[in-house]
């Protein structure tokens, strides 16, 4: 009610607070308005523990030593506590000196909570900051105890637990999930000799091919630093600026704007190592190896405009899709795979293995697989886990050494050094999700947010006094390969071996299928559209004129370019090598909907059968289902009962399936062909290449979408037909929906 100044203030005061449930405790009729000393002195009733009697020993009872620190899973009985232990009476009211006075800045338990929340965020991952991980194992199948001691290599059938965070490497934390970019793909590997950190990407190259050159490739891909934008986008002008000056980047380009930096799930990329490493035996002979990674669902990619228009259905998209398939026992697994080969061997290939823009193709060393990675935990929370996670390309265990990748080199500096920045300090190791699951000791001790409280007096080592954290182990430490060292002379110098930048961009091209060159040729289009300096795009061209001059062609007509623009001058001959078809993803897709999901529209009056056949047929062949109806409610099915929707239709476009139905009523389909959700749902599904199932009564949204019916577009009676052209796109349909370069 409406008070008039001047009110008596006990009325003002019950009427402003009405709502505020500790407040509503009115003084009784006639006591003091203002029951300070007696509010205080009795703990308020929180409204959500009313009726609980809290048990005020049980939050004190975890507390003590070191360990259970980290042990906090929920204790509903707990009683609330400062993080000094200290127990909280009210957690809804800040002290004041009188009911609408101001608060006191004695109020420990307030400023506490607020200065902890002030300090909730942590600088976020200068790049790769967007992510999402799990936990899970590894399983050793094949050993390669002939070429490394490294116990993980070893002992076929052990299983080694894992921890594996994907990311996006340009936007930040809070970004989309589907832009054109890299996907990192980095796994720890918590062995017992220590952790292994595998830090790599979904691409096996790299943009350069030395660590010194990495801020300048960050900087010019990040938003533009005076206008801050494009967030989370390679195309701009910046990046392509950068890109043009850097032909050492012309590969890992190819890979760029091609479907592989499009993916369809985190769960069908593939993952790299991508420099060589060493494996090294006991008498310390080494032998060089790549990293594969596998997935077992295939490659799948999206097409261009279904990641477009994921970033609004669903920024989420990915991390929600593995949640989801981990939460519901569906794990995602790898196969790890290696290559390997002798220096002698090395010496032949006609490239620089040392160089990270080149791959070995698999035509030439074969991959041996020895292992599989299973996902199968989702991390219980967030922040302690996947965003304080820090992996570290220099975390490796005995019988694994580094190659003179001058890349990786330069990363083995890089990690350690922003873990510092980013988590604060020395002791990051001791987080949870961070520390070796293996006994570890050393004489590292103090620094900031320190967690153990090391005992005795001596902190070093040798000692005669007391034997304490530790002695070195020469037969079981970590040795590093013993080799030669070459007799050139010290100097800022790139190997005259790094020199061809195109032959394998050409071979990569090359490898594609025809559909996969054009979406390539598509994506080079639409980026150097958005780059506003024509010198800029017409230096891009210019080098595509090495890769493949009908790449080049292509991609100049589609710029609306009236000439070729001249190539720059190679600083190697580009030479042809066999196409590696393991190079591309439609190759590589599994004719499969296992891990994929399908979804099926319905409304009031859909046949119940028809929509249980197609249900069973796509469960069947390992889809998971999602009903989409106008109402989150559901729909009310002829001859059956009322089916409760998984999303509703508005906020669930086709973007975020696989393969699509329509099970209407004829009523319902001529309501929904004017409805633009159904009509868009259709029509997205048919450009994006899907197989769409319709009956009689959804050809009415098929019209209202002008989707021409082809072999992709299957009648709902015949659920068999659908689910063989949902294991595929519809590739032969694109020409029919856009007009590729
Ligand atoms: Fe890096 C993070 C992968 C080159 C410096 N990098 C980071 C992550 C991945 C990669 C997957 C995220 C790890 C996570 O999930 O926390 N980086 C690569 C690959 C590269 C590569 C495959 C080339 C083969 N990186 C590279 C270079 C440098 C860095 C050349 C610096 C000289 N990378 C970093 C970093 C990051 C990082 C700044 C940011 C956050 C972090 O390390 O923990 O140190």
């Amino acid at each position: 009610p409406d008070l008039p100044i001047g009110a008596p203030t006990r009325a003002r005061h019950t009427a402003l607070t009405r709502s505020c449930p500790a407040s509503a405790q009115s003084p009784p009729a006639g006591a003091s308005p203002w029951p300070r000393a007696r509010s205080r002195a009795s703990p308020l009733p929180n409204p959500a523990t009313t009726g609980a009697t809290p048990r005020a020993t049980s939050a004190r009872e975890v507390r003590g030593t070191g360990d259970e620190l980290h042990q906090v899973a929920g204790n509903a009985d707990a009683t609330l506590t400062t993080n000094q232990g200290a127990p909280i009476s009210d957690n809804q009211n800040s002290l004041r000196a009188t009911p609408r006075g101001p608060t006191l800045l004695e109020d420990f338990v307030l400023r506490e909570k607020i200065t902890h929340f002030d300090h909730e965020r942590i600088p976020e991952r200068i790049v790769h900051a967007r992510g999402s991980a799990a936990h899970g194992f590894f399983e050793l199948t094949r050993s390669l105890a002939k070429f490394t001691t490294a116990g993980i290599f070893n002992r076929v059938g052990e299983r080694t637990p894992v921890f594996t965070r994907f990311s996006t490497v340009a936007g930040g934390a809070g970004s989309v999930d589907t832009p054109r970019d890299v996907r990192g793909f980095a796994v720890k590997f918590y062995t017992q000799e220590g952790n292994f950190d595998l830090v790599g990407n979904n691409i096996p190259v790299f943009f350069i091919q030395d660590a010194i050159k990495f801020p300048d490739l960050v900087h010019s891909v990040k938003m533009e630093p005076d206008r801050a934008f494009p967030q989370a986008a390679s195309a701009h002008d910046t990046f392509w600026d950068f890109i043009s000056l850097t032909p050492e980047s012309m590969h890992m380009i190819m890979w760029a704007m091609s479907d592989r930096t499009i993916p369809r799930s985190l769960r069908m990329i593939e993952g790299f190592g991508v420099h060589s490493f060493r494996l090294l035996d006991a008498k310390g002979r080494s032998t060089f190896c790549k990293f594969h990674w596998r997935p077992r669902l295939g490659l799948q990619s999206t097409v261009w405009d279904e990641a477009v228009k994921l970033q609004g259905a669903d920024n989420d998209f990915h991390r929600r899709d593995l949640f989801e398939s981990i939460t519901a026992g569906n794990f995602p697994e790898w196969d790890l795979a290696v290559q390997l080969f002798t220096q002698e061997e090395a010496e032949e290939f006609p490239f620089d293995h040392l160089d990270p823009t080149k791959l070995i193709p698999e035509e030439l060393v074969p991959l041996t697989v020895i292992g599989r990675m299973v996902l199968d935990r989702w991390p219980d929370n967030f922040f302690a886990e996947t965003e304080q996670v820090a992996f570290c390309p220099a975390n490796i265990v005995p019988g694994i050494d580094f190659s003179n990748d001058p890349l990786l080199q330069g990363r083995l500096f890089s990690y350690l050094d922003t873990q510092l920045l980013r988590l604060g300090g020395p002791n990051f190791h001791q987080l949870p999700i961070n520390a070796p699951k293996c006994p570890f000791a050393n004489h590292q001790r103090d620094g900031h947010m320190q967690m153990r409280v090391p005992k005795g007096r001596v902190a070093y080592e040798p000692s005669s006094l007391e034997r304490t954290d530790g002695r070195e182990n020469p037969a079981a430490g970590f040795r590093s390969f013993a080799e030669p060292a070459d007799d050139g002379a010290k100097g800022r110098v790139r190997a005259e071996s790094f020199a061809d930048h195109y032959s394998q961009a050409r071979l990569f091209f090359r490898s594609q299928t025809p559909v996969e060159q054009s979406h390539m040729a598509f994506a080079l289009v639409f980026e150097l559209s958005k780059v506003e300096t024509p010198h800029v795009r017409a230096a891009i061209v210019g080098h595509l004129r090495h890769i493949d001059p009908d790449l080049a062609q292509r991609v100049a007509d589609g710029l609306g370019m009236d000439a070729l623009p001249p190539a720059p001058k190679a600083a190697a001959p580009v030479i042809d090598m066999p196409p590696s078809p393991a190079l591309q993803i439609i190759g590589k897709m599994k004719k499969t909907l296992e891990g994929r999901c399908v979804g099926i529209l319905v409304d009031d009056g859909s046949d119940a059968a028809a929509v249980a056949a197609l249900r069973g047929a796509a469960e069947e062949a390992g889809a998971t289902v999602k009903i989409v109806a106008p109402r989150i409610g559901g729909a009310l099915l002829a001859r059956g009962k009322k089916l409760p929707a998984d999303g509703q239709l508005a906020g669930t476009p086709s973007v975020v399936f696989d393969a699509v139905a329509l099970v209407l009523s004829d009523e319902a389909g001529a309501r929904l062909a004017t409805e633009a959700a159904a009509v868009d749902f259709v029509r997205d599904a048919y450009g994006h290449l899907k197989a769409i199932a319709v009956d009689a009564g959804a050809r009415a949204v098929l019209e209202a979408a002008g989707v021409e019916p082809d072999a992709g577009v299957i009648d709902a009676a015949n659920p068999a037909k659908f689910i063989k052209a949902a294991m595929t796109r519809q590739w032969e349909r694109e020409p029919a929906v856009r007009t590729l370069p």
